[in-house]
């Protein structure tokens, strides 16, 4: 049995004129149609039980607060009955003719069946130049970062055994939008991968999905899977945050200083007081950043920012300890009030990251 996973976000649309097309080419397939939308503001999910009870054997979830394609097509995977899984896109711009092929791609060689705009007698139909230079840069970014044997790793468009998604299921990420392209970075090398191709139509209503923020997701994916292996994505963007830190550290310093200076020479005591202001500020500064960038997924809010404050100022305690020594026994040997504070703050930013990720984060 066929288990086709259509997912869906403001696409009412074009359910309507989807459905009965698959109805019609797979009339010899025994399948079943899983719609799942993430509660579009258009009511797809309505029209989808509509059309439910119409055709029988469609079935919808009706996702509440949450948003996600690859999320959305696990979800669909994970409540289908069929032994081959299948996903395609809502919009009209796959070739519902592909779909048996597909099928029958997985029960002859097991494994993946994809189709694919990228291989001969595949086409992007009417692209712009735009759209395909960033897709054609895209698919060699991931051909060539991560080690997976198809043409088009990209396609939403693509059938698999149901044992091959349960093997590769608990190290899917869920986050983004490129399933199939994460499928094939998990399976064991030995998986059959099949291309067929396509020529990929225009949407028939409403507007494409892929935002900016879905572009920025998927490089984050790209990094996380070859280079995050050995230097993790959070770090680099807590060097980023504790970089940006110094500077708001730095600035800091010289607001407090000539606050407290009067034009004169500053005291130690005026240098570790400007001092203080100036770590406490950079502190609330990488807090606020590192929860909405860092950590964003994890990000802390409503009145559990309080808590996760508080217990970031702990965490950080010793890193702005070791911050405040560095730069006040440099200070005092005569090093210079500007080298002091930058060598000081970087002292600190190794400890702090440590720190959060064990206390205040901790499910990051
Ligand atoms: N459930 C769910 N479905 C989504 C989400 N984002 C996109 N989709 C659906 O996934 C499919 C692919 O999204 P599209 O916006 O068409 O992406 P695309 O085909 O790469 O881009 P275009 O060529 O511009 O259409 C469509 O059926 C969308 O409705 C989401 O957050 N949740
Ligand atoms: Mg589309």
């Amino acid at each position: 049995m066929l288990s086709l996973i259509l997912p869906t976000y403001n696409e009412a649309l074009n359910l309507p004129e989807l459905l009965p097309k698959i109805r019609s080419v797979l009339s010899q397939v025994p399948h079943e149609i899983i719609i799942v939308d993430d509660d579009s503001p258009d009511h797809t999910w309505k029209v989808a039980q509509e059309l439910a009870e119409k055709l029988g054997d469609v079935h919808v979830i009706r996702r509440i607060g949450r948003r996600g394609l690859s999320s959305a097509v696990i979800e669909g995977f994970l409540a289908a009955k069929g032994d081959v899984l299948a996903v395609m896109d809502a919009d009209g711009q796959h070739d519902t003719g592909l779909l048996a092929k597909l099928h029958d791609a997985v029960r002859k060689h097991g494994g993946i069946a994809i189709g694919s705009r990228y291989i001969e007698g595949g086409s992007v139909g009417e692209w712009d130049e735009r759209r395909y230079m960033l897709s054609r840069i895209a698919t060699k970014m991931a051909l060539s970062l991560c080690a997976v044997k198809a043409k088009d790793p990209m396609s939403g468009f693509f059938a698999l055994d149901r044992n091959v998604f349960e093997e590769v299921l608990p190290r899917l990420n869920p986050k983004g939008f490129k399933i199939l392209l994460d499928l094939l970075v998990h399976v064991p090398k030995s998986t059959s991968v099949t291309e067929l191709p396509f020529t990929f139509a225009t949407r028939r209503h409403g507007e494409s999905k892929l935002s900016r923020r879905v572009q920025l997701e998927f490089l984050e994916y790209l990094y996380d899977v070859s280079i995050g292996n050995w230097i993790p994505l959070t770090f680099v963007k807590y060097c980023i945050v504790g970089g940006l830190g110094v500077g708001v550290h730095l600035t800091a310093y010289l607001f407090f200083s000539a606050f407290l200076a009067h034009g004169l020479p500053l005291s130690l005591m005026g240098f570790s007081l400007a001092l203080l202001g100036a770590i406490e500020t950079a502190i609330i500064f990488n807090f606020w950043l590192n929860n909405v960038w860092t950590f964003a997924y994890a990000k802390l809010q409503g009145f559990a920012i309080i808590p996760g404050f508080l217990t970031y100022n702990f965490a950080c305690a010793f890193g702005a300890l070791a911050n405040y020594a560095v730069s006040t026994y440099l200070y005092s040997h005569g090093l210079g009030e500007i080298v002091s504070v930058i060598i000081g703050a970087c002292a600190g930013i190794i400890w702090n990251y440590t720190m959060s990720r064990m206390f205040a984060w901790k499910n990051a």
